[in-house]
């Protein structure tokens, strides 16, 4: 039996980790306008399998820097102590947010913070899912989506990564290219029961 039994959601505060949450789950987590909603893990444990929204990392609304960046650092050390007992990673962004940043960073030759996560999060053991959420708001959506993999490291076009790109829309509910890789997840661990956690 597969013992990873955890799929954990990460991401920059106001991504909508936690709309995709309610959305995939069904539980009815707190979300808000500003970043800096979640400030501890939440768990939705489920036919074997733990689903925990993390706090976001970067700007907090109303924390202090010092607090900011102790969440920030809970957060990496939360995946790096359960590496070996988590099954994925949902590395979740903003598309258009993620967009920008990664403009003005290539601007000023700096590397954004999820680029380098995404590059992080694969020296563990498990499979890093990358949810491009807010697609409602983007108006070019392939064009959009390769720019975002390239950033990433992947190469485009973005199809050829099914089991790993999701571009989903949170808010307005089109979620099923994630919630289709959470399933297959699920059933490569062998615990198809789970299946049901998902709506
Ligand atoms: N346009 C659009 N807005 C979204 C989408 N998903 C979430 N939002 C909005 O983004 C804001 C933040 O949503 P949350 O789910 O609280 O984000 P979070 O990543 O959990 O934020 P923290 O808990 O602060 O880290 C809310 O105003 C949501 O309505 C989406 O797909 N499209
Ligand atoms: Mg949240």
């Amino acid at each position: 039996m597969n013992r990873r039994n955890e799929f954990v959601f990460v991401g920059r505060s106001n991504v909508g980790k936690s709309t995709l949450f309610r959305q995939i789950f069904g539980v009815k987590v707190k979300i808000g306008k500003k970043p800096g909603v979640t400030l501890k893990p939440f768990h939705f444990k489920c036919k074997g399998f733990i689903f925990t929204d993390l706090p976001g990392y970067g700007y907090m609304h109303g924390l202090r820097g010092k607090d900011i960046r102790r969440i920030g650092v809970g957060v990496l050390e939360y995946i790096e102590k359960r590496s070996t007992s988590i099954t994925a990673v949902i590395h979740v962004i903003d598309a258009p947010g993620f967009i920008d940043i990664a403009k003005r960073c290539t601007r000023k030759g700096e590397i954004p913070v999820d680029v380098e996560l995404f590059h992080y999060f694969h020296v563990f053991d498990f499979p890093v899912i990358l949810a491009i959420n807010k697609m409602d708001k983007i108006r070019d959506p392939d064009q959009a989506i390769d720019y975002i993999i390239e950033c990433m490291g992947l190469l485009p076009p973005w199809r050829q990564w099914p089991d790993v790109v999701a571009p989903i829309s949170g808010k307005s509910g089109e979620v099923e290219s994630l919630k289709k890789i959470l399933k297959n997840l699920i059933i490569s661990s062998r615990k198809h029961e789970a299946l049901k956690c998902i709506r």
